[in-house]
C-alpha cells in the first residue's frame, strides 16, 4: 500500500525523501491523495473555528524575524500590559456568540512567570465556564507550569517549530529549535492537547518545508491541531519584503501535512488576507479543517467574519460545535487512537 493510501497506518518514521517524493508528485495526484486520506478520517465539509485574542502585545524579548511583536523591530504597534479577566472573557463570550468553538488566547512573552500564570489560569477557568474550548500560547513552558495549566482545564497549547531545524537560526536567535521540543514534550506529558505548526513563505526552501512536516510527523504523538501559517509581511520586521511563496507550494504543503498527520487538524493559519478564496477552497480540499475567525488574528487583520460566513455558505461548509465531533474514522471511529 502506497504511504498515501487512506488506510496507511499513522507512521512517526518518516524519511525526509518520502516526504520530498509526495510534496513533488503532480499536483492532482497530490490532491488527490491528500483528500483521500482526508475523507477517511473527517467530515470533509466540516471545519473547526477558533478565534484568537492577544491577551498582551508587544515588547516581546525574543528576535523572531516573522513577528510585530519583538522588541528587536521597529514595528508601529500599541503596546497592551496583560489584559484584565473580565475583558478577556467579554471578548470570549463575543467570540461564542459569532459561532467560535475553541478560544485562543497569546501573550507576546518568551515565558511566563510564575505570577502571570496564575492571572492566565484564571482567565482558562473562566472562559472554560463559557463553555468554550481552551488555547493558549504563552512562549515556554516549564513541566511544572504545563501541569498547572492542565489542572486549570486547558484543553490546547499552541507553540510552533515554525520552520525546519536547519533554516530556524536564520529567523530567530534568541531560543532553540531544541527549547521549542522540549515545551512541547512538557505540553504532552501534562495531557494537554499539542498545537503546533510552523510558517511558510519566509524564504525557506521546499526541503525546509518538508523537514518541518517531518519533525511535527515524527514527535512521539501528532500534534492534535497544526497550523499552517503563511507569513503576513510586515513592516519593520526583517522578513518584510521576502519573496511571496507560489500558492501552489503552500497548497501541498497543506496536502502533504493531511497525508503525514491524518487525524490532526490542520489549520489554514496566518496569511488568508492574502489569499483568494479560491485558493483557500483549494486548501480545504487538500485537507485544511480548521481557520481562524474574527476580523484580527493577534495584532494583523483576518478575513471578516461576514466574508468567512460567505464562504463557508459557497463551499457548503459547516463550522464545527466541538473538534472531537470531526473525527469520523471508517477504521477506527475515533481521533484519539490516530493520534497516538
Ligand atoms: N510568544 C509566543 C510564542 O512565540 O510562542 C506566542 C505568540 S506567537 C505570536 C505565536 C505564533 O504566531 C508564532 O509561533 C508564529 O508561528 C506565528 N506568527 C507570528 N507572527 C507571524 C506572522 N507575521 N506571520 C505568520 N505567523 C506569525
Ligand atoms: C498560529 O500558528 N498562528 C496564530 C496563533 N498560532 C497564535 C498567530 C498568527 C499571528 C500572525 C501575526 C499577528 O497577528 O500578530
Ligand atoms: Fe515574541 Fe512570540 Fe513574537 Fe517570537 S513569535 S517575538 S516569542 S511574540
Amino acid at each position: 500500500m502506497s504511504p498515501a493510501s487512506p488506510m496507511s497506518e499513522t507512521r512517526h518514521d518518516w524519511q525526509v525523501d518520502e516526504i520530498l517524493e509526495l510534496m513533488g508528485r503532480p499536483f492532482n495526484d497530490l490532491l488527490f491523495a491528500a483528500h483521500t486520506v482526508h475523507r477517511a478520517h473527517f467530515d470533509p465539509n466540516a471545519v473547526q473555528v477558533s478565534t484568537l485574542l492577544s491577551i498582551k502585545t508587544g515588547a516581546c524579548p525574543e528576535d523572531c524575524g516573522y513577528c510585530p511583536q519583538s522588541a528587536h523591530h521597529e514595528v508601529e504597534l500599541e503596546r497592551e500590559r496583560l489584559l484584565p479577566l473580565e475583558e478577556v472573557l467579554e471578548a470570549a463570550r463575543n467570540a461564542r456568540s459569532h459561532g467560535a468553538s475553541r478560544f485562543c488566547m497569546g501573550a507576546a512573552w518568551r515565558n511566563p512567570t510564575d505570577r502571570n500564570l496564575e492571572r492566565v489560569i484564571e482567565m482558562v477557568e473562566g472562559v472554560k465556564q463559557l463553555g468554550l474550548e481552551t488555547c493558549m500560547t504563552l512562549g515556554m513552558l516549564t513541566d511544572t507550569q504545563a501541569r498547572r495549566l492542565k489542572d486549570a482545564g486547558l484543553d490546547y497549547y499552541n507553540h510552533n517549530l515554525d520552520t525546519s531545524p536547519e533554516f530556524y537560526g536564520q529567523v530567530i536567535t534568541t531560543r532553540t529549535y531544541q527549547d521549542r521540543l522540549e515545551t512541547l514534550a512538557h505540553v504532552r506529558e501534562a495531557g494537554i492537547n499539542v498545537c503546533s505548526g510552523g510558517i511558510l513563505g519566509m524564504g525557506e526552501s521546499r526541503r525546509d518545508r518538508a523537514r518541518l512536516l517531518q519533525q511535527l510527523a515524527n514527535l512521539p504523538r501528532h500534534p492534535e491541531s497544526v497550523p499552517i501559517n503563511n507569513l503576513v509581511q510586515v513592516e519593520g520586521t526583517p522578513l518584510a519584503g521576502t519573496e511571496a511563496l507560489d500558492p501552489f507550494e503552500f497548497v501541498r504543503t497543506i496536502a502533504t501535512a493531511r497525508i503525514l498527520m491524518p487525524a490532526s487538524y490542520v489549520r489554514l493559519s496566518a496569511g488568508r488576507t492574502d489569499m483568494h478564496d479560491e485558493l483557500q477552497a483549494l486548501c480545504f480540499f487538500a485537507g485544511a479543517n480548521s481557520i481562524f475567525y474574527g476580523d484580527k488574528l493577534l495584532t494583523t487583520p483576518n478575513p471578516g467574519e461576514n466574508h468567512d460566513r460567505a464562504l463557508f455558505e459557497r463551499l457548503g461548509i459547516h463550522p464545527l460545535e466541538h473538534s472531537d465531533e470531526g473525527a469520523s474514522c471508517e477504521t477506527c471511529g475515533g481521533v484519539d487512537i490516530h493520534a497516538a
